[in-house]
Formats: C-alpha cells, structure tokens, sequence
C-alpha cells in the first residue's frame, strides 16, 4: 500500500518535472546565431582569400588549403615557422533579419581567440582581444545591419607583438621551453604553443572557440552554481547561485528542478534591478548518491537546471551536470612532516594517474572522440587523477564532463609554467578575468579538487639560477600574481576548493618546493639527473605530482611520420621528434645500464618502451607501499600532442606504450608489489579499497626453464586504505647461488572466488645479466565478433611479450606481460574494420625481450 502510493507520488513528480522540462526548451527572449560558416582567412596585405574553418587556426587552415605541407611530417617544423611571425585575417559575412535590430540586446560572443586580435564588425572595430583564455562580449546592435554583415578579425602575430616590449627591458624573463625568442611569458596563450621539451613549436593564430550572436530582451541568465553546503548520507543541502543580467527593474521568478527528478521543483520570486546581480535558491537532495573516484565507488550525476521568468515569459535558463561529494585538502602534521593528501567524502584517496597535456598542437582537432578515447584508456589503467598541467590550456568542456563520468578527479593548473610573469597593472587586470572566467566555467564539475597557481615556476625562481637573471622585483611580481591575484579570484568565485600556488610547493613558503615533507614533489633526479631507477626507492615525498621516462612510440607510429631512410635516432626527422636535448642519449645510458644493445631500429624502440616501463613500475610500486606517508603518484605524462619521442604513457594516435600497460597494473585497486634488496625479499599488499578484502597470497619461485623451486601460500586479511607487508624472506634461503639469474618469483593474490586481484613477478638482476632463454611461443587465433582471441604459449619464460599487427588498426587488451610455461595467456585484439583471420594471422607478430638483442642472453652462461 505504502509502495504503491510512493510510486504515485513519484509518478506525479515526474510529470511535473517533465512538464518543467518541456517548457524550458529555449527562453522566449533569447536567440543565439552561430557564426561558423562562409569563413575565409588570408595573409595580413595579400589579396587573395581562402576558406576556412572556425573554430579553428591557421595552420590547419593552410594545411588544408593545400598551403603547406603537413606540419607533423618529417622535419617540416622548421620550414613553417614563418606562420607564427606572421599577420592572419579571417573574415566571414552574415544575415541578419530586420527584426534583430529591434531586440534590446544584441551582443557577440567570442568563447575563445588566439590571441591579439581586432575585432570589426562592418569595417568599425568592436573589440581588441589579447588573452586566448578568456571569453568576449560584445554589444554590437548599433552597428548591425539588416541583411548582410561582415565580420572580420586581424590577428598579429604573437611573437612580434611583445618584442617591443621586451625590448624596453634590461632583463629577460626566463622562458625555458620557448624554443625561440623567449617572448611567451608576455603573452596569455597556450605556453607549449611556443615549444616544450615534447612538443614542436608552431605559434598559431586563430578563432579556436566558437563565435555566438546573441539577442535577448530584458535580463538573460550568466551563469548558475551549484553550491554543495552540507552533504550527509541523508541529505545533501545546496543552494543554486543564478547570476542575472536585466536591463531594467523587474519582477521575475527563478525555478529550479533537476532531469532525475532529485527533489521537488522550486520557484522563488525576485526584483530585478538594472545590472548584474545573483539571486540564490536553497534546495536540498534527499538521501543523495555520493560521487567517488575511480575504483572507489560510482559517479552518479545530477543535471540541475534554473529558469528565469519575467513578465510571463521565459526569458533565461542554464543546466549544470553535478556531482555530490565533499573534497578537501589535508595537511596535518605528522610524523614525517605534514601530510599532503586529498580527501573525498571523508575517506583519504591515494591519487592515481599522470599529467595530462593538450592531445594536439592544434586544438580543433581534439574532438569529443579523441578526448573519449584517452579519457576511457586513463579510467581502464585504474587512474583516479590527472593534472591538467599549466603549460597547455583549460581544456574543453567536454574533457571535465568526461572526468566526471569516469571518476578522474581533477588537479588543475592555471596557465603558467617554467617561466616568470610580467604583473604590470594591466597583466595583472588581464590574468585576472581570465581566472575569473575559467574558474567560473569549471568550478561546478565534480572531478575538479584542486585549484593550483603554476607549474614549477617558484621551483625555477629557487633553484635554476633565475635568480641571478632577473631583478628582485620580478618575484614581487610572482608573489602579487600566485599569492595575489589568483588565490583572491578562487575565493571569491570558488571558496569550497583548495588553492595551491604552485606545483611543486612546500606548506612553509620559506622551505624548499618540493620537499620530501610537505606539499608535493617533482622528482627528476632520474632523467634529468641521470640517477638510476633505484633512485626512485630513496625518494619519500608527501604526494608526487611528477616524476617519469623518456621512451619512443612503436614503429606504426613513427611510419606516420618517417620515411624508412629516417630510422636512425641521429636522421634529422628522428632528431626533429626528440625535444628533449639529452633526450636519445639518456634512453640509450639507460637502456645500456641494464640491458644488452638493441638490434635494429624496431627493437630500440620496443625496449626504449620497455625501459621506460619498469622505471616506473619500480618507482610507483614503491610511491604507492609507502602509503600514507605518500598519498599520490602522478607520472609524467599521459599523453603527447603531436607524435615523438616523450615520457606519455599515450602516444599521439592515442596508442598504448607499454607504460600504459604496466600501468594498469601498478595502479590496480589492490596490488601485490613484491620488492627486494640484497639480502631479502618483501611482499606488500597495497589496497585502495574502502572495505577489507579476503584473500590468498601465493608466492612461487619458478626457474626460467618452468621448474617451480619453492612454493607458499598464505591467507590474507587485506586491510582497507593500507600498505603492509604480509611476506619476507631471505634471499639466501630461498635462492641457491646462481638462481638470482636463473629464476623469477610470481606473487599472486586471489579473492574467495579465485578471481586474480594482482599479480606480480620479480626478477632479480638486470635483464643484461639474466639468463634469459629464447623460448618458443606458439599462438592461436580464433575469430571473435569484434576482432580476434590469441592464445600464447612458452615453453619456457618469456619476458616483455609484445603483440603487433601493424597493418591493422586496432587494440590489444594486453601486452607486453611475461609467459609463464605451462600458463596459457590469452588476450583480444579488438578492432572496428573487418580483417580476414588469415590477413590478421599474417600480420601478427608476437616477440619477447630475447628477440631484440642479437645474442640469446643465456649465452652468458
Ligand atoms: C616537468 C614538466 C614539464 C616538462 C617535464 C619533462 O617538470 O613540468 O615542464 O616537460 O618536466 O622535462
């Protein structure tokens, strides 16, 4: 009885919000043209025009005209820099009907322009822009025209703007990655655009966000908040910020709703008065879904949406997608110093994942199916976090919603990275609005938990001799902009979200950035540093926000670019694709330190891979075990923007390294991380998990040739949010003289149900010293309905197995994992085309470590 008439008042709630629903389609008032189409561009003072496409910039607008050749091939770079030095116009014409000029508001909107632009509407100019990531608005009626219009914007070049500037200083502001004339820290735009130890340099110019008209009557709605004031498994308490702009005194009413139905729609009566002003509405959500992170639990989302009425009609409306959780930043004293760690819903969640840079040079092309598809493999490698780092951009809209969808909390730089800032009244007015803007845009995104003011700028400041380069007022300047400026904006615009100045940054400014006790670390001393991977087991920091390796993108991915005659790290394509100026050189000290000469081009390749891989492992597992003392390890880098030579996990065509791989592992919820020195072996469990788990860990000793030399087993109680050791013993016990280079230990961990939670292998020399066996692995492959299921088999340890099929487009779910005789591994490569199985069984090849070097290892013995 009492279901039957929940489920009426439930039915009759949802009526009412469908009826909400259908009625808020589009305001009465409003009206929005796109201004997309018939646009052309040409040289500042040529003649002649060529279409093109907005959103978008000049260089794929060239390239697509046929202009110039593909900026990413070869070594083309240097022969297109021109285009960065250079004046661009881009210029569309519009209709408008009669009837617009007598709408009270017209305004156009420009989402985004890069950078210094001039605005004309009808040859008078409406707007001179100079910030890529800030939004314009234009009031325009006056000079429109019934019929046709034209719109025409003038971009200077972004490079021979601020030499003037620079000109009249006796100083340089150091600009580490601005591959030419250092004129970036001038200029709010995308810093990597000028170059980066990854990434080309092409300075692009252009309409890179749409172009909206707009018309509206008496008031419009600016932007909606959702402010979470109270969450409990009951209740969660919000009010819904709606920022108005009315043109006139007015009595109005604002109702919200959301599409799930989460509460009853609420109507409250207002007065407008002439200007922008904000009118707030409590409502509370009755027993609320809670949004986690990525493995911790779901990412339910709720669609809020307020509707502005005046004098009958709907003149305004906005949705926001929210999710419902508390975050904050902990920083306690402790036994170590003080904590750095990230608390969500009240539980401390170790941060997974790496840092994420801009997936292209040219950001039209980064669609919603190429952010989906990095996004989704960031989720599937059991992340939990990423750094949208202060090099690139905010990114899209898009990019947040799918952090929300996939449980990617968000670390958020503002723009500023490895350079200082100039804080003159007007950069400072200027970097202002931006932050205005961009917070305001993103702060209602559940997946965002951090705010922070730059990257590894109060780092360069301290530590790489910027001091001696520049007058003291230059960190005056730092401070009014990173403990000033910013800071004040997330405040105001966004008090419930951490704000850090910088990343790395201590909790005492007088301290180092980067301390092992406080605040987060960059760690470079391998790389940069050329330490050994060891290295990485004496660093203890608080939280990691960076730390990686260097490898190459498989060979399908280097043909995209190269040409055969350019497989040789020193041609000058491969030179071209490798940023980082000790960059071949590290991979190769490295590789050599611990494995024998690669072969042949393919095989650098694959072990560069390799190598990069178990850097990482090693350095993960140990940042992970040493939880809580360290609460986060983000890698150096997910992604790459054009393909090259990088520490990405992702390379440009979205292909997985084997980092990404081992990622996955290392990552996993629950993980067994076995690890060693010179005397003994330690087996730690590291859960995630929010509740303990039952299981049994079983830990075998097994020669290369199969022969299984010790076995254990043992039940275990793995505790929730920990890192323990459950395991140990002596080398000496258990591993004979000689074994260390004959033998692996395999460290599983099962469920109850038998279902594999993590598993492990430890080796215990470095592979050059190992004696490795060639073993035969046998396939097979069986069609499936998405592409294909290959069983491998060794007959004897196969390290590193890697699976390609180069000629198809497609996806192997695993790879580059070890073959244990007598335990069949199968995996799926999953493809959209059609392939023939006889086709795919043609291209498949299937290798192991042994394979890239000339000699079999076991010749060591
Ligand atoms: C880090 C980053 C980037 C750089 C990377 C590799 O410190 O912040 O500036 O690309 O190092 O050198």
């Amino acid at each position: 009885m009492r279901s039957a008439r929940r489920r009426r008042i439930a039915a009759l709630a949802a009526l009412v919000s469908a009826m909400f629903f259908s009625t808020c389609e589009q305001p009465e008032g409003f009206s929005e043209m796109k201004l997309d189409q018939g646009w052309q561009f040409r040289q500042a003072g040529e003649e002649k025009w060529y279409p093109a496409q907005v959103p978008g910039e000049v260089h794929t607008d060239l390239l697509r005209q046929g202009l110039i050749a593909d900026p990413f091939y070869r070594d083309n770079e240097s022969t297109l820099q021109w285009i960065g030095k250079t004046d661009w116009e881009y210029q569309t014409r519009f209709t408008v009907a009669a009837g617009l000029r007598q709408r009270e508001n017209v305004e156009l909107v420009f989402a985004g322009l890069d950078t210094y632009a001039d605005v004309f509407l009808n040859d008078s100019l409406i707007l001179r822009a100079d910030n890529m990531f800030r939004e314009w608005r234009v009031a325009c009626k006056s000079l429109l025209r019934a019929g046709e219009n034209t719109l025409r914007v003038h971009f200077r070049s972004p490079i021979n703007e601020v030499l003037p500037r620079m000109a009249q200083l006796s100083y340089q502001l150091p600009a580490v990655n601005d591959h030419g004339e250092k004129t970036s820290p001038y200029t709010r735009k995308a810093p990597y655009h000028f170059g980066w130890d990854w990434g080309p340099r092409f300075v692009t110019s252009g309409i890179w966000q749409p172009v909206l008209l707009e018309a509206w009557e008496e008031a419009r709605v600016v932007d909606l908040q959702i402010i979470q004031n109270q969450l409990t498994e009951k209740s969660a308490r919000l009010t819904a910020a709606v920022e108005i702009h009315a043109t006139r005194p007015q009595q109005a009413e604002i109702r919200i709703a959301s599409a799930e139905n989460a509460f009853p729609p609420q109507t409250v009566r207002c007065e407008l008065t002439p200007g922008v002003q904000t009118h707030r509405l409590d409502f509370t959500i009755a027993n609320p879904r809670l949004w986690w992170p990525n493995g911790m639990g779901e990412q339910p989302l709720y669609t809020i949406h307020a509707q502005l009425q005046a004098g009958g009609k709907n003149v305004g409306q906005a949705s926001r997608r929210v999710g419902l959780r508390t975050v904050e930043l902990w920083q306690q004293p402790d036994a170590w110093g003080r904590s750095f760690e990230f608390v969500v819903n009240g539980v401390p969640v170790f941060a997974k994942g790496g840092n994420w840079i801009p997936a292209d040079n040219f950001l039209n092309r980064i669609d919603a199916a190429r952010y989906a598809k990095l996004l989704h493999a960031v989720q599937e490698a059991n992340m939990n976090m990423l750094r949208v780092w202060g090099g690139g951009i905010y990114e899209n809209e898009k990019f947040y919603e799918l952090c929300d969808e996939l449980g990617l909390m968000v670390w958020q730089d503002f723009m500023f990275a490895c350079s200082m800032y100039p804080a003159q009244p007007a950069d400072l007015a200027n970097l202002e609005q931006e932050a205005i803007h961009q917070v305001k845009r993103l702060r209602n995104h559940p997946s965002l938990v951090l705010w922070c003011g730059n990257n590894e700028v109060e780092a360069g400041w301290k530590g790489w001799g910027w001091q001696q380069q520049c007058p003291d007022s230059v960190w005056q300047d730092y401070l009014k902009i990173f403990h000033g400026v910013l800071p004040k904006v997330c405040a105001t615009y966004d008090p419930a979200r951490p704000y850090w100045p910088s990343s790395p940054t201590s909790y005492n400014q007088e301290d180092w950035p980067g301390s092992p006790n406080s605040g987060d670390m960059h760690y470079w001393g391998v790389w940069h540093g050329a330490e050994p991977f060891a290295a990485y087991l004496q660093q203890t920091p608080r939280f990691m926000s960076e730390y990686g390796f260097q490898s190459f993108p498989q060979l399908k991915t280097i043909k995209q670019f190269a040409l055969p005659e350019d497989y040789d790290l020193a041609s000058p394509v491969m030179v071209t694709h490798q940023k980082h100026g000790r960059g071949n050189e590290l991979i190769r000290t490295y590789t050599l330190r611990e494995f024998p000469e690669p072969t042949d081009f393919a095989s650098f390749l694959y072990v560069s891979q390799i190598v990069q891989a178990e850097g990482l492992k090693l350095g993960t597992e140990h940042l992970r075990r040493l939880r809580p003392r360290c609460m986060g390890a983000l890698y150096w880098q997910i992604d790459d923007c054009w393909p090259v030579a990088s520490w990405s996990s992702l390379d440009y065509y979205g292909r997985w390294k084997a980092l990404h791989y081992f990622a996955r592992r290392f990552f996993s919820p629950i993980l067994v991380s076995p690890h060693h020195d010179s005397t003994k072996v330690e087996v730690y469990i590291v859960s995630d998990e929010r509740a303990p788990v039952a299981a049994t860990l079983h830990l075998s000793l097994i020669e290369f040739n199969g022969k299984v030399l010790r076995q254990e087993e043992r039940p275990v109680w793995v505790r929730a949010l920990s890192s323990t050791n459950y395991f140990s013993f002596n080398k000496n016990e258990w591993l004979p003289a000689g074994e260390e280079q004959r033998a692996f230990l395999l460290a599983e961990l099962h469920a109850a149900n038998g279902e594999v939670l993590s598993a492990n292998t430890l080796l215990f020399k470095p592979v050059k010293e190992l004696r490795l066996p060639s073993s035969q692995i046998s396939k097979q492959v069986t069609a499936t309905a998405n592409g294909f299921q290959i069983t491998l088999a060794a007959d004897q340890f196969a390290s590193h197995v890697f699976l390609t099929a180069d000629e198809h487009e497609g996806f192997f779910t695993d790879n580059y994992f070890h073959l244990v005789p007598g335990r069949p591994v199968t995996v799926e490569f999953q493809t959209e085309g059609k392939i023939a199985l006889a086709d795919f069984e043609r291209s498949l090849q299937v290798k192991s470590l042994t394979d890239a070097f000339a000699a079999p290892l076991a010749h060591l013995e």
